[in-house]
């Protein structure tokens, strides 16, 4: 149709926007990592084309409105102070998103208000009465068969919760706008069924598959004001307030700049998104309500949808409604802001399983990075091999005949290939798998010194200057894959190798695919020494 938006070429990846009804813990900045790891993959591997990263916070519903109440703020008072948190976080991470976006801002007031209007034209909006049981916390109904009755340890007494997620939750009978959600369940199943790679990892596409497998209840989309005041109010009638979800989701809209209103912006704007990644949590509102809405308003669906698993305390989803949450600031005060991404993507960057949060393995894996980066950096900048080599020694010219080295094991000449393998990683969103290899790759040429010793007089000074040449290679190639993961010391290692910063996209992570300049001997990447490995 002529209405449709077309593609500008760009990327455009989104986080979830966060509820800001209390501090951000290491769940979010998680999923912040994880979409920066992907959004700087993208810029690295296409310089040309933008990027648009859509970060922010979701400030509207019963949840924030009762978290203000008990501290006795307005509504908007209390989130100004707690959104700015979530930016904090997002800026104290290097996440390189390109908006922050906020729900109580105006454009998106005007492109929520628009899509109700859009999908009311249609006949896809009717009052009808809602019964069932809400759940504050979670922000939605469940039925009768999604609840159980518990004994309440605080309360000792039985209450109703949730199944799935354990949440209290409330009966509520009242008057409500529904949204035909319904009538979109053959369409979803049929595109769910017809490309089995939408939803990652395989086991969350097959959740999906299982949710549409049952008939689909029309969705009550707004609530009486008495109850929920903050919120946006239903075009033509003041008495409801649209239902948080509702408002929320369409806020990866607002952050293409909908409603488009010529046929100029149309052609130049970021809609769909390439990628969203969300938690496991909030899947059906990602795979099912969100894209329903799209096809009612008649607009692309997101490309793909990475639904990631959980960090959890002693088994337990950390959550701000439980409280065992760990400290993002806390653990980055202590190691800095690299060995903690590095921690979540090298543990957390399978997405399949749980992920038990430990500052022990933190620890453990911040030694890693330390150990085979940090200190293979001072082993071979040390002045031991630097007096066994000429003064003019040109690394690149060296390289070429590697695989005539006998001396240097395969292991070490898959630096080849490098690039091409972490790229595929990351474009299957296989974040762990990509930085296994290039661990595996440092820890290579990490034993490579130890087996050729280039510092040990009774080594040949040829081979001494081919360990040398390959190290240095090593270390530009790793520096330029791990941008992603690891921005600030990939950035350091590179200007401590004098790599030009006009030569560190991916093209130029290729093995031979660019040079290093002056080499500072002594730079000490992290501040602990790192210990040897
Ligand atoms: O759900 N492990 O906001 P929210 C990993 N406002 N990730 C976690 C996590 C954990 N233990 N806990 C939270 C909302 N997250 C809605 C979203 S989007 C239109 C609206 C991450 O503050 C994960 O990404 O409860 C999860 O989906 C999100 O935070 C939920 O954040």
């Amino acid at each position: 149709s002529v209405n449709l938006p077309t593609r500008d070429g760009s990327y455009y990846l989104t986080t979830p926007i966060f509820y800001p009804n209390s501090v951000p813990h290491i769940g979010h900045l998680y999923t912040l990592v994880t979409g920066d790891i992907l959004a700087r993959h993208a810029r690295l591997t296409r310089p040309d084309r933008p990027v648009h990263f859509l970060a922010g916070t979701d400030e509207h519903g019963f949840k924030i409105q009762k978290a203000a109440q008990e501290r006795n703020l307005e509504p908007l008072t209390f989130v100004d102070e707690l959104s700015a948190h979530f930016r904090n976080l997002a800026e104290r991470t290097d996440t390189s998103h390109t908006r922050f976006i906020r729900t109580t801002e105006r454009d998106h007031y005007d492109a929520v208000q628009h899509v109700w209007r859009d999908l009311d034209s249609k006949g896809l909006i009717y009052k009808g009465t809602h019964q069932g049981w809400y759940s504050v916390s979670d922000e939605c109904f469940y039925p009768d068969s999604q609840v159980s009755r518990v004994k309440s340890p605080r309360h000792d007494a039985e209450i109703t919760v949730s199944t799935e997620t354990g949440s209290a939750v409330e009966w509520a009978e009242e008057e409500n706008y529904k949204f035909r959600l319904s009538a979109f369940r053959e369409s979803l199943l049929a595109r769910y069924e017809s490309d089995k790679n939408i939803v990652y990892p395989p086991q969350q596409h097959a959740n999906v598959l299982g949710m549409l497998s049952l008939p689909l209840e029309d969705l009550s989309i707004s609530r009486p004001r008495t109850r929920l005041h903050w919120g946006i109010p239903v075009p033509n009638d003041p008495e409801h307030t649209m239902y948080v979800w509702f408002d929320a989701l369409t806020i990866y809209l607002t952050g293409a700049g909908y409603p488009w209103k010529t046929a100029e912006e149309r052609t130049l704007t970021h809609w769909p998104p390439n990628v969203q990644v969300i938690g496991k949590d909030i899947l059906r509102f990602h795979a099912i309500y969100f894209p329903a809405m799209l096809q009612a308003l008649n607009l692309p669906l997101p490309r793909r949808l990475l639904a990631h698993s959980h960090w959890t305390v002693n088994r337990q989803k950390m959550s701000k409604s439980v409280g065992n949450v760990a400290d993002p600031f806390q653990a980055m005060n202590h190691l800095g802001v690299d060995l903690v991404r590095y921690y979540l993507a090298r543990v957390g960057g399978r997405f399949k399983d749980d992920v038990d949060w430990s500052p022990e393995q933190l620890e453990k894996h911040a030694l890693e990075l330390q150990s085979l980066l940090g200190n293979f950096y001072l082993r071979i900048t040390a002045a031991a091999i630097r007096k066994r080599l000429p003064n003019d020694i040109d690394t690149q010219t060296l390289l070429p005949e590697l695989h005539e080295v006998p001396e240097l094991n395969a292991d070490v000449v898959a630096l080849q290939n490098l690039s091409l393998i972490v790229d595929e990683h990351l474009q299957a969103f296989q974040v762990t798998e990509a930085l296994e290899h290039i661990i595996h790759q440092l820890r290579a040429a990490n034993q490579m010194l130890t087996v050729t010793e280039p510092w040990a007089k009774s080594t040949p000074p040829g081979l001494t200057q081919q360990v040398y040449a390959l190290s240095l290679e090593t270390l530009r190639v790793c520096g330029i894959l791990l941008q992603p993961f690891i921005p600030s010391k990939a950035e350091e290692l590179l200007n401590a190798l004098g790599a030009p910063a006009s030569m560190r996209t991916w093209r130029h992570g290729r093995y031979a695919g660019g040079a290093v300049g002056d080499v500072l001997p002594g730079v000490k990447l992290f501040v602990r020494p790192p210990r040897p490995s």
